[in-house]
């Protein structure tokens, strides 16, 4: 019976049980419950030479894991040079921040290479391999040069740049021909999927070397996939959060403090600063709120030793000071910040204790955070989502959601003060419009839509 093998960057979460704090990570654990398969990847150890005998096998389910180390100069090429430097800013519209060098270049093309020969080893005939996300684009390619004709799809968690934006990365091209080589690419966003088009079409009337490609001719086949939560799951656990007292404590300390949650790791991409911003705005504008609201910032650290994430740490610190200063009296603290990770229940709890979720991404491939929050609200009593356009997640709960532009702080403060206001009948109308969304495009729909797709477009194709 065929088996489905997955490929992304962590696995060691799983393995060990330890509550993971990114998108990727809850999503293919939650995915995949059940399933009978193979999941590959880094164990998130560095060590100082990379040997073949170092391969780690546990069990996770009904799924077996391998994982194994990354020597210390692919740690730094390929994790923290290319994809994190390169791939993770320009894909987010942040060429700013790109730092590219041809050495971490080739450290990305080598361990893609080393995956590949990994998964030779271990992979049989009729096993269809999913490979997730940024770290792996040239993965499928390595594939075919080994000889594996498995169906192979790709499934990009991060949003796809404008073609001016991928061409600041000099080795776009390479990119481009690497993900021709996947059977399946799979997309957050329609907005996604025509950036890749455009690219390939803006080339081929350029007649550039990869327009003048014959690969360049085959595309692959396509597809827009929204990735979602498993909705029952997370009721479930969030029942679970509720027999501990964690959320009444930490939520609404007192009867009439009303609280508003982000939950977002560490990251440039995901608009805290301006997060704060709006905030400060709001308190100075609505000093009626002031003693009476306040902000639950949850961020795990994230890419400590990737260059940018120490700085944006530093900033997000001395604005959370700036506004508890400011605002703060001895009784009440006007944010209250957090940079552990928390059981899943307990997270869930402190979502659904929360009257208003704030998710002010500058970009996003989807933000499943915000779908968390929606799914754990009381029907009875839901809070309100405030939610940036620039998340995938905007595609979906446009329904239910205040909408914003997070680079605008004055009608983000005005969101903010919307939704602690907003009366009972249009909070309960609008969740049980974005509910019913959460439910149609859930994590088994993504899961299902993908493989799907994936199964039925390799089938006759033979990989020369
Ligand atoms: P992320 O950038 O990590 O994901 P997101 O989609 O919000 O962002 O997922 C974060 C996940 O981690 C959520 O399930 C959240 O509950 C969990 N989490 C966050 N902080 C936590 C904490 N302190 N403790 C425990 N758990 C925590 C990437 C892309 C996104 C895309 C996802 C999935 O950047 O755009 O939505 O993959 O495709």
């Amino acid at each position: 019976m065929s088996r489905i093998v997955v490929v992304s960057n962590r696995v060691s979460s799983v393995a060990t049980g330890t509550p993971a704090a990114g998108g990727l990570a809850v999503a293919v654990v939650d995915a995949l419950q059940g399933d009978r398969g193979l999941w590959v990847g880094w164990n998130g150890e560095v060590r100082n030479t990379e040997r073949a005998c170092e391969v780690e096998e546990s069990h996770c389910g009904a799924m077996s894991t391998l994982a194994w180390p990354l020597s210390s100069q692919s740690y730094a090429g390929f994790y923290r040079g290319f994809a994190n430097e390169v791939v993770w800013p320009v894909f987010h519209g942040r060429t700013d921040r790109m730092r590219f060098r041809t050495e971490h270049f080739s450290a990305y093309l080598h361990v893609n290479q080393m995956f590949a020969s990994h998964l030779a080893e271990h992979v049989q005939p009729d096993d269809v391999i999913w490979v997730h996300d940024y770290h792996f684009m040239h993965l499928a390619s390595y594939c075919r040069d080994l000889g594996l004709n498995n169906q192979i799809g790709f499934f990009l968690h991060i949003p796809f740049p404008e073609p001016e934006n991928l061409k600041a990365i000099p080795v776009h091209n390479s990119i481009v021909k690497a993900l021709f080589k996947y059977d399946l690419i799979g997309f957050q966003t329609e907005k996604d999927q025509h950036a890749l088009q455009s690219y390939i079409q803006t080339d081929r009337s350029e007649h550039t070397a990869f327009g003048q490609d014959p690969v360049a001719h085959q595309s692959p086949k396509m597809g827009v996939y929204p990735i979602g939560i498993d909705c029952n799951q997370t009721l479930s656990q969030v029942q679970n959060s509720q027999k501990s007292s964690l959320s009444e404590e930490s939520v609404g300390q007192c009867g009439e403090t009303k609280t508003i949650i982000s939950v977002d790791r560490l990251d440039y991409t995901k608009g805290l600063l301006e997060r704060l911003e709006s905030y400060d705005q709001f308190l100075s504008s609505n000093s009626d709120w002031q003693g009476r609201v306040s902000l639950m910032q949850i961020s795990p650290i994230s890419r400590s030793d990737v260059l940018g994430y120490e700085e944006i740490r530093r900033e997000v610190e001395r604005l959370v000071a700036r506004v508890n200063g400011t605002w703060g009296t001895p009784g009440w603290v006007p944010v209250n910040y957090m940079n552990r990770s928390f059981e899943r229940a307990a997270l869930l709890g402190l979502l659904r204790a929360s009257h208003v979720g704030l998710v002010t991404s500058l970009c996003d491939g989807m933000n499943l955070v915000a779908k968390e929050y929606v799914m754990v609200q009381e029907a009875s009593d839901p809070g309100v989502l405030v939610l940036s356009e620039f998340a995938g997640a905007a595609n979906e709960l446009d329904v239910g959601a205040i909408l914003i532009n997070p680079y605008d702080t004055v009608a983000t403060a005005q969101a903010i003060h919307r939704a602690l206001t907003m009366p009972l009948d249009e909070r309960k109308e609008r969740y049980s419009a974005m509910l019913d969304v959460l439910r149609q495009n859930d994590l088994l729909a993504w899961k299902n839509n993908f493989l799907y797709d994936l199964y039925a477009c390799g089938a006759q194709v033979i990989h020369e």
